[in-house]
């Protein structure tokens, strides 16, 4: 099976541990699909034991689209059970939620001084959701990227593991804080994307990203005949239209997603293309494995849900944690734009 890191190559051992940092966000909003799992989660919980690591649940951001305060609540606490879940271990990382420590906010504001609106109105993301909620084009969606930048500052993290579609995002992160470097002087490193080697996830149609907002997803942590239903709905290589014609492989999203499950993908793959065996079985064959792979994490999700308290600690302690570090970054800064 692949392994989870791909590029950079991360230092190990305790000395990058103590040298670098790695940080990223995710945002709490209802469920976790495969694409979160293969292009950014797998890396959270590898770079654990590789950089110190710090993962926050960006509730400021889901703002931007989410005003219903009852589910932004019940869906921070789920993302941060479906995290632990999954493998992020609050021994050897920290966890918390990004409203918990609003320095990240301020260091928005300080970065916003010094970014050209240009910068930020040129994002993909916001033109997409500019066109996707055309009645809530809110001020935050704008500023988005620049509290992203703050994020993964206030911590003076250099690794960041997310999938392929934040590259444009952390580009401007390394914009914002090469700008505030240069008018202020060295205070940031410049964070770099670690990518897996499943950067872009595609969805259940086969061709866009998988993504909550399309509603192509596959949710791993969801009830075992939901993920079969959404499996048995993906779009395989459209050109095989009878039974006995023979595949592409190299085309079709299920074969590739098989790579991440088994180590016989090649012969799975062989089999489409020799017409040996047909799309409908080559689905749910992946739907069995990815119930089956997932299966444990699902247990421990539930067995979170049922003790809220024992999530909520683990988020407060992130926070606390992060607070000497938050507040030595912002102590520096005032210093330097001269503001205290
Ligand atoms: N399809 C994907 N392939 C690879 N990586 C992906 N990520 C998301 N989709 C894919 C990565 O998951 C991390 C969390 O991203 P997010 O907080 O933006 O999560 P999301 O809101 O779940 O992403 P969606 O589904 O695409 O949301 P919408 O539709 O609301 O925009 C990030 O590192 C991201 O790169």
């Amino acid at each position: 099976m692949p392994t989870p890191v791909a590029t950079p190559s991360a230092r190990s051992g305790a000395a990058a541990r103590a040298a670098e940092r790695a940080f990223s966000g995710i945002q709490p909003s209802g469920i976790v699909h495969l694409g979160n799992d293969l292009g950014a989660i797998r890396n959270y919980v590898a770079l654990q034991d590789q950089f110190e690591a710090i993962y926050c649940i960006v509730d400021y951001h889901a703002l931007t689209s989410l005003h219903d305060p009852d589910l932004l609540r019940r869906w921070t606490r789920e993302m941060a059970a479906s995290l632990v879940a999954l493998g992020l271990d609050p021994e050897r990382c920290t966890l918390f939620v990004q409203s918990h420590r609003p320095e990240h906010t301020e260091l928005a504001w300080l970065f916003a001084t010094v970014t050209p609106v240009s910068w930020v109105e040129r994002t993909p993301t916001y033109k997409e959701k500019k066109a996707s909620q055309p009645e809530d084009v809110n001020h935050g969606l704008l500023t988005y990227p620049i509290l992203q930048a703050a994020d993964i500052a206030i911590y003076k993290a250099t690794r960041v593991p997310v999938g392929r579609d934040q590259d444009a995002h952390l580009e401007l992160s390394r914009e914002i804080v090469r700008a505030f470097n240069h008018r202020y002087g060295e205070t940031f490193p410049e964070p770099q994307a670690v990518h897996t080697d499943a950067p872009t996830v595609l969805g259940t149609d086969g061709v866009r990203k998988m993504s909550k907002s399309i509603g192509n997803t596959i949710e791993i942590l969801g009830p075992p005949d939901l993920i079969r239903k959404q499996v048995m709905s993906m779009v395989t290589d459209t050109l095989r239209i009878k039974r006995t014609d023979p595949g592409r492989p190299e085309v079709c999203n299920v074969c590739q997603l098989h790579r991440f499950f088994g180590d016989d993908y090649l012969e799975i793959q062989d089999g489409e293309r020799t017409a040996r065996t047909g799309c409908v079985d080559t689905k749910r064959l992946l739907a069995d494995r990815i119930i089956r792979h997932y299966a444990p994490a699902r247990e421990r999700y539930a067995d979170l849900m049922a003790h809220p308290e024992e999530i909520d600690g683990i988020l407060e302690a992130g926070a606390d944690r992060l607070k000497p570090m938050a507040a030595a970054t912002m102590a520096e800064v005032h210093e330097k734009m001269g503001l205290r």
